[in-house]
């Protein structure tokens, strides 16, 4: 293992080295040396995986250029850094990406051709980086994007997954997951820095000593130590030069450790402590809504927040010789919901512990740097972990924990005296059997900013989940509405959609995308209006083979592309989804299809493994789907797919090609949605629930190009109380006959029984998504969805809109306000050579 021990040396023939070429000849001739010298291949080469490799490592080489650039501009500025924390970063593919981002795609795919390979089929050799679960995950992608080309000096931080997430088979219509050991042939993407590895202790206890200037200080002693080695990927801005980092950490047992372990005669012991450590970053989470009580999951948490916290303390020691008078005001660290949240305590402790400061200078530093950024209003999905295991787990994270707790509970008391039941239910410790730490009450009492992630969702914070903190600490809470990057979600996703944009008004929108809104003006334009439709078309087919392929269903480019990609969740209701294909194929067999519109509904996305209900709806739609698919009287009135293993990669195929976007979750459930920016984007139609970042998208697009329906966040909350789901079926004769079919056992004949956990969830008037409630408002959405379709001119003049109108929901824009608002950086520019 490199240590920083070594010798260091500064050998004065090392200069900077001339900047490489990009132009097609220079690509072509580093190509062939990679893929003769380094890959040892030659004209039997047997696999595309090589040319990819091969490609890859020449595009890397100029990557790596911008990026040694970016880091002396940022390190010689001494400018105010940012740091995203997140549990999660779920990449996808990187070899388009920056092909694109430094504007040599045309270059490399003119090298390609002159050596006789097509681009593509060496980008789909690429495994997606999928180290995240979904919305969250994609965010902090997008994020990192905006970031390196606003140039921001931004690092991201996370843990590098062994494996990510589960890849999701059909078979028999349900779910069965595999493990996806996506760095099997290696990642060319990654660059190993065990130069910068930290020791992460675990377990021990704390204990006080009188330090060699004599003050008490605290120690953590009989720890079980791990390494965190840090993997650097580059995240190249849009053709500005910048090249910023995220920086992942992976587990490693001590050199120590075993040496003790092996000493003492056990070898076997000495290999099984091995694995323990190295565990820690084996395996991504593949639940999105908090999994409590796993051990395995906090030490995930607390060896991203102290490798983190411990690398930038330290490059701050050795840079401003341990003076922590502007640190402060020179570091911002933004989380990623509470999964790292254990940054806050950990900060103390290393300024306390390490760096001998006291708690007051310590909190100040602390609560000064801190931001946290909340993604659920779900109250079951707020993280909490059994304070016994905490603190057998973080002996000395609890015991500051607890401190911070007790000087928070005065300040409560103080600001409300008397006051005991606000200060229990505000305590970072929840009572009862077991006590509780409550992760996001942590978090807010450490950060000095808390946000939302769409208004609606902010709002609600301030008025129901935090309540008591809003009213206690006003300005600390803020929105920031989310967004999606438009060079994956347009530019690369959608070339045919980009190059029609840029004739039409230049190429100023893919690095600021409220100049797309120029487009709208072309809606009035028949010769666009074809060109769009055209476009739309070609993706469309795209698509449809891709559903082919995955699911062998056919769908006919003629009929209407309706969508719903997103993890399988109760509050999403890919439930009323369905309920509405059952109602259209009910219509098909009473002959009821005067004035038909074909429609194709695609459905995809994972089930969290224990979540039976979810894994339970992914069987139904593939049921229906079979029952649909296989009656010839449906024909091609109505198609039904379940897309398996959803992915960054199939939504890059999936958005671009449908017409209708499905947003269904139950008002006031869904903190921001991201999919439904992706969808609008390329020109699809939204049917959505005021839900989230619906609300705003329907603001920008004008609610005559935006299919609303449902309860407001506000009735559903009205309603619960009254909520009589037999009542409601009773008295619609649609929806009797739905259910009647799902009773009767019509998509589950030799399976009697099988859906009625659906069937009773639906029924019972504790159904908290209440899903009978905006049926019949569904439907008659629905309608008005298949009626305008048919008037081709008019939809299509839509889809302009809708894409005209997505300015606002760029990262550039998010990112551009947490930087005005919350972290305050300087962008740097980078001398492109
Ligand atoms: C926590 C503890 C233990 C195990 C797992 C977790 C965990 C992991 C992932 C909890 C939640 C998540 C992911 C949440 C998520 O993706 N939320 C989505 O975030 C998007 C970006 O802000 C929003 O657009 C979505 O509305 C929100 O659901």
């Amino acid at each position: 293992m490199l240590t920083h021990k070594r010798k260091t040396i500064h050998p004065p023939g090392l200069t900077e080295l001339p900047p490489l070429p990009m132009d097609a000849a220079s690509l072509t001739s580093d190509f062939r040396r990679y893929f003769t010298y380094n890959l040892g291949q030659d004209k039997y080469c047997r696999t595309t995986y090589f040319y990819y490799k091969a490609l890859a490592l020449t595009v890397r080489d100029r990557l790596m250029e911008r990026w040694t650039r970016t880091r002396y501009a940022h390190l010689e500025s001494n400018c105010k850094r940012g740091y995203y924390l997140s549990l999660e970063f779920l990449m996808g593919r990187s070899l388009g990406n920056a092909l694109l981002n430094l504007g040599i795609n045309d270059d490399a795919t003119e090298a390609l051709h002159g050596l006789g390979i097509k681009l593509e089929d060496l980008s789909d050799v690429e495994q997606d980086a999928g180290l995240g679960n979904g919305g969250l995950g994609r965010l902090a992608a997008c994020f990192l994007d905006s970031c390196a080309t606003l140039q921001l000096p931004v690092m991201g931080y996370g843990i590098r997954y062994e494996y990510g997430m589960f890849r999701q088979r059909i078979v028999d219509g349900r779910q069965v997951e595999e493990p996806d050991h996506w760095l099997r042939d290696g990642n060319p993407w990654e660059q190993e820095r065990p130069e910068y590895t930290q020791r992460i202790r675990f377990g021990g206890h704390s204990e006080q000593y009188r330090s060699d200037s004599g003050e008490i200080r605290v120690r953590w002693v009989a720890s079980r130590d791990v390494l965190a080695v840090p993997y650097d990927i580059p995240i190249p801005g849009y053709r500005n030069g910048t090249v910023n980092t995220l920086r992942l950490w992976k587990a490693a047992a001590t050199d120590a450790f075993d040496l003790g372990e092996f000493n003492a005669g056990d070898y076997a012991e000495s290999v099984a402590t091995k694995n323990e450590a190295e565990n820690i970053t084996m395996v991504l989470y593949p639940n999105d809504a908090s999994e409590n009580g796993k051990v395995l999951r906090l030490r995930q948490q607390y060896f991203l927040a102290s490798a983190t916290l411990q690398d930038v303390v330290n490059r701050w020691v050795v840079v401003r010789k341990g003076d922590f008078k502007d640190f402060a005001a020179s570091n911002c660290f933004q989380l990623n919901d509470t999964h790292p949240s254990c940054a806050v305590p950990e900060l103390m402790r290393i300024l306390m512990d390490h760096q001998g400061m006291g708690w007051d200078q310590a909190w100040e530093i602390t609560r000064q740097t801190m931001a946290y950024t909340n993604h659920t209003l779900l109250p079951e999905a707020l993280e909490k972990w059994p304070l016994p295991l905490f603190g057998h787990l973080l002996p000395r994270i609890l015991e500051i924990v607890l401190e911070i707790n007790a000087r928070f509970l005065s300040e409560v008391s103080s600001h409300w005296p008397g006051d005991n039941q606000r200060m229990q239910r505000m305590s970072i410790i929840e009572e009862g059997a077991v006590p509780q730490v409550r992760m996001a009450y942590l978090a807010i009492v450490g950060s000095f900013s808390i946000n939302g992630v769409a208004a609606l969702h902010s709002q609600l914070l301030a008025e129901g989940l935090f309540k008591d903190f809003y009213e206690l600490w006003p300005h600390k809470f803020n929105n920031k509405t989310n967004g999606v990057t438009p060079r994956r979600w347009i530019v690369r996703c959608n070339p045919g959609l980009s190059g029609l944009v840029t004739e039409k008004i230049g190429d100023g929108w893919i690095s600021d995308l409220q100049q797309i809104k120029q487009i709208a003006t072309c809606a009035d334009d028949p010769g666009f209006r074809q060109r769009w439709y055209d476009i739309k078309q070609a993706n469309k087919e795209r698509l449809s083979a891709l559903v082919q392929t995955q699911c062998g269903v056919t769908f006919p480019a003629a009929g209407l592309f309706d969508v719903q990609v997103k993890r399988i969740h109760e509050y999403k209701r890919q439930l009323l989804n369905i309920l509405h294909v059952i109602h259209l194929y009910d219509r098909i067999k009473r002959g009821d299809t005067e004035g038909w519109t074909n429609r194709c509904v695609l459905i995809g996305g994972k089930a969290a493994p224990g979540y039976a209900m979810a894994k339970l709806i992914i069987k139904l739609v593939n049921n229906v789907a079979r029952v649909v698919n296989s009656d010839p009287l449906v024909g091609d009135k109505l198609k039904v797919a379940f897309l398996p293993n959803y992915s960054v990669t199939a939504m890059e195929v999936i958005c671009p090609g449908s017409d209708l976007s499905e947003q269904l979750s139950t008002a006031g459930k869904e903190a921001s949605g991201t999919g439904n920016m992706k969808f609008m984007m390329n020109g699809a139609l939204t049917i959505g629930t005021l839900d989230g970042a619906n609300i705003e998208i329907r603001e920008e697009v004008g609610e005559e190009n935006f299919f609303m329906f449902g309860l407001t966040a506000a009735e559903v909350d009205e309603m619960r109380w009254q909520y009589d789901p037999h009542g409601i079926i009773s008295r619609d004769a649609d929806l009797q006959r739905v259910m009647n079919l799902l009773r009767c056992g019509h998509f589950n004949l030799f399976d009697a029984g099988l859906f009625d956990p659906i069937i009773n969830a639906i029924c019972s008037p504790h159904d908290p998504w209440m899903v009978a409630a905006d049926f019949r408002s569904f439907i008659e959405a629905q309608k008005r969805v298949a009626a305008a379709y048919q008037d081709r001119d008019q939809w299509t003049r839509m889809s302009i809109i809708n894409t005209a109108c997505s300015g606002k929901f760029s990262t550039d824009r998010t990112i551009n306000d947490y930087n005005q608002e919350i972290w305050r950086l300087q962008a740097m520019p980078i001398k492109v050579a």
